[in-house]
């Protein structure tokens, strides 16, 4: 087994950095605002300018501000950074046979059958970095291993913008080292009972029957970290319906003419169609304006969306955000939402 683990670096701070580069080099905070008084709330992520400062994931904005006094704080804008990861997903899709979304800014992908060694492996990864670095601007660090486990814990250790790889050569060397604290998975608390028995290394769980550590951390976690300790861990990459399918496309010039813009769209929308297999009950219109912000405008329906009536919604949520927006658009897409998989349905409406 070869699988890709793919984690975007410092994902919602390096989003607002591509969506204003003038925040480069700054730190930059993204908060959610809890509204009770103005400041009160906790930091989602920061850059890693921000993290020399001190200033973590986690922690309240008060401290935040304390630790940096001209940091840029930014409210979190969950939408536009699902969007984006949507997108980074659909590429990292490509380059293997099942792609895992684990979170919004991290996936599994198995490569097995894509390569034949862990250097070839290697030189899909690179190709990977730089596809996602060239059509969404963004960074992301890339572990391979054997397994999904080994994969993130060699990609967390190589953040940001790394490539780090466990071959099978290296497998036992790199399992004899690992701390048990670099295995995902193992929290605060499992990992004080571990070291209060004597366990610290990974390694350390192979002196102990199943029996014995089941009394200390219970049986599934148990069964986990032998797996780990004796390589044996193989739990595949189990790819999860991706619930919306998108398709953008580039203008040839940005513009805010809608007899410009409409072919564009709805090519986008025949090709996302042609992508899905089913019908969906929900569309979005997504420009992406001349700044590269983001702006989009859905609509659902109580039922699924023949592809002529997608097209005249499409018209509509385009109009809309022309109505409501004053830049040029640089990019058009759509997003199919809530597909549903029947095949009869497929067949009536196609
Ligand atoms: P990294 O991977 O170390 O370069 O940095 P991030 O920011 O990508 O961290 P990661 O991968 O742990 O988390 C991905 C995103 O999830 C992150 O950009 C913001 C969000 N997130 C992480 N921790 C928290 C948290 O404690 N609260 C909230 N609201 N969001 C969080
Ligand atoms: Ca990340
Ligand atoms: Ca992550």
């Amino acid at each position: 087994m070869i699988v890709l683990f793919v984690d975007i670096d410092y994902f919602f701070a390096q989003v607002e950095e591509v969506l204003n580069p003038s925040l480069r080099g700054k730190p930059v905070v993204v908060c959610v605002y809890s509204g009770r008084t103005e400041d009160s709330g906790a930091v989602a992520t920061s850059n890693y300018v921000a993290r020399k400062l001190g200033i973590k994931a986690g922690m309240p904005i008060v401290k935040a501000k304390e630790l940096g006094k001209d940091a840029v704080f930014l409210p979190m804008r969950k939408e536009l950074y699902q969007e984006i990861s949507n997108r980074v997903m659909e590429i990292i899709s490509k380059y293997g046979e099942s792609l895992e979304v684990a979170s919004i800014d991290e996936a599994y992908l198995d490569i097995t059958n894509k390569v034949s060694n862990f250097s070839e492996a290697e030189i899909l990864a690179r190709k990977l970095k730089e596809e996602i670095l060239e059509k969404e601007k963004l960074r992301v660090t890339i572990g391979i291993g054997p397994n999904k486990v080994l994969a993130k814990i060699i990609g967390d250790k190589s953040k940001p913008n790394g490539l780090g790889v466990v071959t099978p050569e290296d497998v036992s060397r790199f399992i004899d080292e690992l701390d048990i604290s670099d295995v995902p998975g193992i929290g605060k608390i499992t990992e004080g009972v571990l070291r209060k028995t004597g366990i610290n290394k990974l390694a350390d769980i192979r002196k102990f029957s199943l029996e014995e550590l089941s009394k200390l951390v219970g049986r599934s976690r148990s069964i986990y970290l032998i797996s780990l300790a004796n390589n044996t861990y193989r739990e595949p990459v189990k790819p999860r319906e991706l619930t919306h399918k998108g398709r953008y496309l580039t203008l040839t010039e940005n513009t805010r003419d809608i007899r410009i813009i409409m072919p564009f769209l709805k090519r986008a929308l025949s090709e996302a169609y042609g992508k899905i297999q089913g019908i969906p009950m929900e569309i979005y219109v997504v420009a992406i304006m001349e700044d590269l912000d983001i702006v989009s405008k859905g609509r659902s329906f109580k039922f699924g969306i023949t592809q002529d009536l997608a097209l005249r919604t499409a018209e509509d949520l385009l109009r809309k955000i022309l109505d409501t927006d004053t830049r040029k658009i640089r990019r058009v897409g759509v997003r199919l939402g809530k597909i549903l998989r029947s095949s009869t349905l497929e067949d009536f409406f196609h």
